[in-house]
């Protein structure tokens, strides 16, 4: 898969893509029956939600299942981010699955990715870039990711860490920073049906609000990153910040549909 000329342009000025569809029905429904048996593992990969304690955030996706071990490699991921990036040398910097349960699921702080890559990790350059599926149909009402168009125009922004909002410690944007950015890029809410697909970069300032809807929504997100640009530090666990810096090679576009079930890697 290639992205068109006009796919390549928006995502230098916006800082984001959205694909429609990049992902079939029948594929989404192999992520979700993998998914299923994620959530019930009893991990420290698995974060749970500070209030209610459900599951928030499935971790090193890519070292627990063979299915997901395989969307990561997938080619309508890895070719474009080769494309973006001009460079076959990309490596899975994280592989997750975030969920938010009907009613209860907590917000994602206004941060960028880069910030907290780069403060607990020691990655250099905000290079990487982090690709979303749709496992449910995203909405306004069930908690979607709103990025700040264009806010990684000027680059990296202030941030500081927040320990306290979520059981997830993330380096965050000020509101005073957000208001500012949003004057120029205003906010775009990154909604559509299951198996539609996301790449935003670095430095794009995004968050997403708690889930008050009756309805849940899991997104996975893998980060690819350039070999050239790996992490520094090595403190956090390796299912939060992956330390296998082994190219990714993209599979067969059916490698989700031929994929065995239940055999992990
Ligand atoms: O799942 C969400 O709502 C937020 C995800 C996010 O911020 C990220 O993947 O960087």
């Amino acid at each position: 898969m290639r992205l068109t000329a006009t796919q390549l342009a928006d995502f230098r000025t916006q800082g984001f893509l959205i694909l429609p569809e990049l992902f079939s029905r029948a594929e989404v429904d192999v992520l979700r029956a993998e998914a299923a048996r994620l959530f019930a593992e009893d991990t420290p990969a698995n974060i749970r939600e500070k209030i209610s304690g459900e599951v928030r955030t499935v971790m090193g996706l890519h070292l627990r299942s063979e299915v997901y071990a395989r969307l990561c490699r997938h080619p309508r991921f890895v070719e474009p981010a080769r494309q973006i990036l001009g460079t076959d040398g990309l490596y899975i910097q994280q592989a997750k699955i975030n969920a938010k349960v009907a009613f209860t699921g907590e917000a994602w702080q206004w941060h960028y990715d880069f910030a907290t890559h780069h403060a607990e990790d020691g990655v250099p350059e905000p290079l990487a870039l982090n690709l979303h599926v749709f496992l449910d149909d995203v909405t306004e009402h069930n908690g979607p990711l709103i990025f700040i168009r264009g806010s990684h125009l000027g680059g990296p922004v202030a941030t500081a860490l927040d320990t306290q909002t979520t059981s997830y410690a993330l380096w965050t944007v000020d509101n005073e920073t957000v208001a500012q950015l949003a004057k120029t890029g205003n906010l775009v809410t990154a909604a559509g049906p299951a198996g539609t697909a996301l790449i935003f970069g670095d430095c794009l300032v995004h968050g997403s609000p708690p889930n008050m809807s009756p309805w849940g929504r899991s997104i996975f997100s893998v980060i690819l990153n350039p070999i050239a640009n790996a992490q520094t530090r090595f403190a956090r666990p390796d299912f939060v910040h992956h330390r296998d810096f082994t190219p990714v090679v993209p599979l067969a576009d059916d490698c989700l549909l031929t994929a065995p079930a239940r055999v992990t890697t």
